[in-house]
């Protein structure tokens, strides 16, 4: 008799799809699937994501149970049926119709695509069991008070969400000529922005990513910061201060030789107030030992490199790390990675009601695809 396989997401939707199977043997998915830790699913705990390669196929085999698994894989009717019919099982679908709710794993892993990093992909790889376990919790709760702070908790990690699928913007700006395109090209390790003799030929923004500490940091080379009367040029000023209000975090790049100027301080005002802003003083290479004291000891303190030798620029890259990627809970606390999810409880704190928060758990598919899948059984 053929084995069956429960598929959880509905078919035709979804760039993923999720398939359940129950066996006691676990040599029928062995054969196939090899994970890329080189662990035996034999010796998979409960709740393990392991990722791997089932043919030329990557995909996840996740242990939910002691004879339950479930595999994420592509989305597409060919994946399915290649691997259903490399276990010779036949797929039968948890939800029928147009009405079916969408997997909220699927949605999970649909994300996964916007992880830059590896260390955020494994984040956000965890949320598929911890994500849909807390909801079930909720489901599950009756005191008011307690749904509410345990809510609030959820919802004020959304800084650490966000970050998990986008990078941090860093704003490179400074007096034309200071070196701004030269940091950038530095920073990134090739040649991205256009250094120029002449100052403002970075006329509009240039952009490039970096991975620091496994976060994705967005780099943004902006035109020179002053007051001009040339319109192409004067655009890209605008854009440098639009640039500013959207980022995370600025380099403010000040050339050494010329010193601080008062230019320097209307950029310091245009940087918004809760912005951390790092000072670069640039140029290193062409100052005397002993001005660096000066450097060192002025108002304006910073980091003293040279975007031409590299000199100190490793400092940058420290700050950067240092201050903008936010302190990781650990990895079984559940982050508001879901947009759906997280307007179902930001709703629930305004209304306070109850039913409708159950309700609309239930129609978000996670505790609902495993309940109705349960009742099938
Ligand atoms: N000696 C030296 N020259 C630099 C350094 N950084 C930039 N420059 C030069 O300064 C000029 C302006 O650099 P650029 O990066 O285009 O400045 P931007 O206008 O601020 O983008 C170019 O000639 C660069 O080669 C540095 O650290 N040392
Ligand atoms: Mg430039």
């Amino acid at each position: 008799m053929n084995r069956k396989v429960t598929r959880l997401t509905p078919a035709g939707r979804g760039a993923v799809a999720v398939l359940r199977l129950q066996t006691a043997d676990s040599h029928v998915l062995q054969s196939h699937f090899a994970a890329a830790n080189g662990m035996r699913l034999a010796e998979a705990p409960l709740g393990r994501i392991l990722y791997g390669h089932w043919g030329p196929e990557d995909l996840v085999v996740v242990r939910t149970g002691a004879e339950e698994w479930e595999i994420h894989c592509h989305g597409g009717q060919a994946a399915v049926e290649r691997i259903c019919d490399d276990m010779n099982a036949d797929v039968q679908d948890a939800f029928v119709g147009d009405d079916a709710p969408s997997s909220l794993t699927a949605c999970l892993l649909q994300q996964l695509a916007s992880c830059r990093t590896r260390r955020t992909a494994e984040i956000l790889l965890t949320q598929t069991t911890v994500l849909p376990e807390f909801l079930r919790t909720l489901g599950q709760i009756d005191q008011q008070q307690t749904l509410k702070e345990m809510i609030e908790a959820f919802l004020a990690r959304r800084g650490i969400a966000q970050a998990l699928t986008r990078p941090f913007r860093v704003a490179i700006v400074g007096q034309p000529n200071a070196g701004k395109s030269s940091l950038m090209n530095a920073l990134v390790g090739y040649d991205r922005a256009i250094v120029y003799e002449q100052p403002g030929t970075t006329r509009d923004l240039v952009e490039a990513d970096i991975v620091i500490d496994g976060w994705s940091f967005q780099l943004v080379d902006t035109a020179g910061i002053r007051r001009t009367s040339d319109t192409v040029e004067s655009s890209g000023v605008e854009a440098a201060k639009a640039s500013l209000s959207s980022s995370d975090a600025c380099l403010l790049v000040v050339d050494t030789v010329a010193g601080w100027q008062p230019a320097n301080d209307d950029i310091r005002q245009a940087v918004p107030a809760m912005q951390p802003a790092l000072t670069v003083w640039n140029k290193s290479d062409l100052m005397e030992a002993t001005s660096a004291t000066e450097v060192e000891t002025s108002e304006q303190a910073g980091v003293r490199i040279s975007a031409l030798t590299g000199e100190g620029v490793e400092q940058i890259r420290d700050w950067l790390a240092a201050g903008l990627p936010p302190g990781i809970p650990p990895g079984n606390v559940p982050l508001p990675v879901v947009e759906s999810v997280n307007e179902c409880l930001a709703d629930f704190l305004v209304s306070k009601d109850i039913s409708a928060l159950r309700l609309r758990l239930a129609a978000l598919d996670c505790g609902s695809t495993t309940d109705r899948s349960r009742q099938q059984r």
